[in-house]
């Protein structure tokens, strides 16, 4: 049997039959808690002798890697480009185990908590006439000779849905994004978390929603997935995310104003780029000692055609985006549900209107006051884990230059 076991190569799949046991050595925190004396052993697929990468290598942390080199016997580096182009057998490392352990908790989590308080999952069409969001970001085809597009988000359908009388709708679904910029945090296709719900007064009930809904996420993930967080951490070192009992809420403009006393140049009705919301996150910790809060009451300039404008100042809009560790991980708004407002804010916004004219239809037969959030659950499990690069967190990533496997 040794002689068997010595000509297979690593990797391959083998059937064992034999004794499992307690070891006789005494057990300790890193030690195997079983053993298993191999009476029989089948092979049941034989991989190639040279593999792309090793296991091995690709589960070292960087630390690993460091010290290897310091003692001499420098380990083999994965690059990334070598993981994703061989991610099968890159997702056996433990840490990518983990990983996608912890996205299907995230999801569970979201659904269990949406569907404790009321709301319906539904399924919108990701073949559309038209872009749901505007600009250019969109993937184009031919639908039997009409031109349409892949969905970049579900909102027009998740509102028509509360047109129609659903009151409390979620979705998870894909979302297609022809990015045209090669980022740590974009990919051209990822998972939509969306909500959308009716409201009664304010804008910030679907704040109170996520400000409920994620903390939830985030104390879930902590009682269920303790192993799987601890092997990411083995490989890819991170301290738990800080957040507070009741998430910090801070309109743009105060957010504007930290950056400006910090001493940043930052314009009061334009966007913030991706460094000054790094920025505003280490301002928001030193100050509030969290790293997840919300930014609300945007410049209407920067949010798309379908967001309510703020009722005292139309500069501004009933809007908010959610951070984790400085970057963004949900926007949300107050949509607006007078069709004559909504068709002028849509041709505002360069967007033809006969694309989505049954969506505004919809806004002509009675429609409640209603707003709601995305978010993108590769995001959230990269941001939470602190990971630099959202290929890490999505199974088989879709960005500008990659279509395979
Ligand atoms: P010992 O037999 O002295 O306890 P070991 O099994 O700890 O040695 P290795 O042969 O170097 O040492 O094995 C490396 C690791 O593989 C071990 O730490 C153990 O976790 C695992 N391992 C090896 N053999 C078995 C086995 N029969 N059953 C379960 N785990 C094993
Ligand atoms: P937005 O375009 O900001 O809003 O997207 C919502 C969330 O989706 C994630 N996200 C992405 N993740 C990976 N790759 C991308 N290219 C990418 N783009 C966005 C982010 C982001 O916060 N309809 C609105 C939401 C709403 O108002 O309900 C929308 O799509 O986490």
């Amino acid at each position: 049997m040794l002689n068997f076991v010595k000509q297979l190569s690593h990797e391959s799949v083998v059937e064992l039959i034999g004794l499992v046991s307690l070891p006789k050595k005494p057990l300790t925190a890193t030690s195997q808690q079983v053993e298993i004396h191999v009476t029989k052993m089948y092979c049941l697929s034989r991989s190639l002798p040279n593999l792309p990468l090793a296991v091995v290598d690709a589960a070292r942390s960087e630390a690993d890697i460091e010290k290897s080199v310091k003692d001499g016997k420098p380990a083999a580096r994965v690059l990334q480009d070598t993981r994703l182009n061989n991610r099968p057998l890159d997702l056996r490392t433990p840490a990518n185990q983990a990983l996608f352990r912890i996205q299907c908790h995230v999801q569970i989590a979201f659904r269990e908590f949406l569907l404790s308080k009321g709301f319906l999952e539904i399924h919108t069409p990701k073949l559309m006439a038209g872009s749901s969001e505007g600009g250019s970001a969109v993937f184009r085809l031919d639908y039997k000779g009409q031109p349409a597009c892949l969905a970049q988000s579900p909102q027009l359908h998740k509102q028509m849905a509360i047109c129609g009388d659903m009151r409390r709708v979620f979705e998870v679904g894909p979302v297609f994004r022809a990015e045209d910029s090669f980022t740590h945090r974009h990919l051209c296709e990822f998972v939509g978390l969306d909500v959308e719900m009716e409201i009664r007064m304010h804008y910030s009930e679907i704040m109170d929603l996520v400000g409920d809904l994620f903390p939830f996420i985030f104390t879930k993930i902590e009682e269920r997935c303790p192993k799987e967080l601890e092997s990411v951490r083995r490989q890819y070192p991170f301290h738990s995310l800080k957040f507070l009992p009741q998430t910090l809420r801070l309109t743009f403009a105060e957010g504007i104003q930290m950056l400006k006393e910090a001493g940043e140049e930052v314009d009061p009705l334009g966007d913030l780029n991706t460094e000054s919301e790094k920025k505003l996150g280490q301002l928001v910790l030193e100050k509030y000692k969290t790293e997840f809060y919300m930014l609300h009451r945007y410049p209407s300039a920067v949010r798309p055609f379908y967001t309510m404008p703020c009722e005292d100042d139309s500069n501004y809009s009933n809007s908010f985006d959610v951070f984790i560790r400085g970057e963004e991980i949900i926007s949300g708004a107050q949509r607006i549900h007078d069709p004559e407002l909504l068709e002028k804010r849509a041709r505002e916004c360069g967007i033809d209107v006969k694309t989505i004219s049954t969506y505004i239809d919809a806004f002509r037969y009675g429609a409640p006051p209603h707003g709601g959030f995305g978010a993108g659950l590769e995001r959230v499990v990269m941001l939470l884990c602190a990971l630099n690069n959202i290929r890490k967190t999505s199974l088989f990533p879709r960005d500008p230059k990659r279509l395979a496997p």
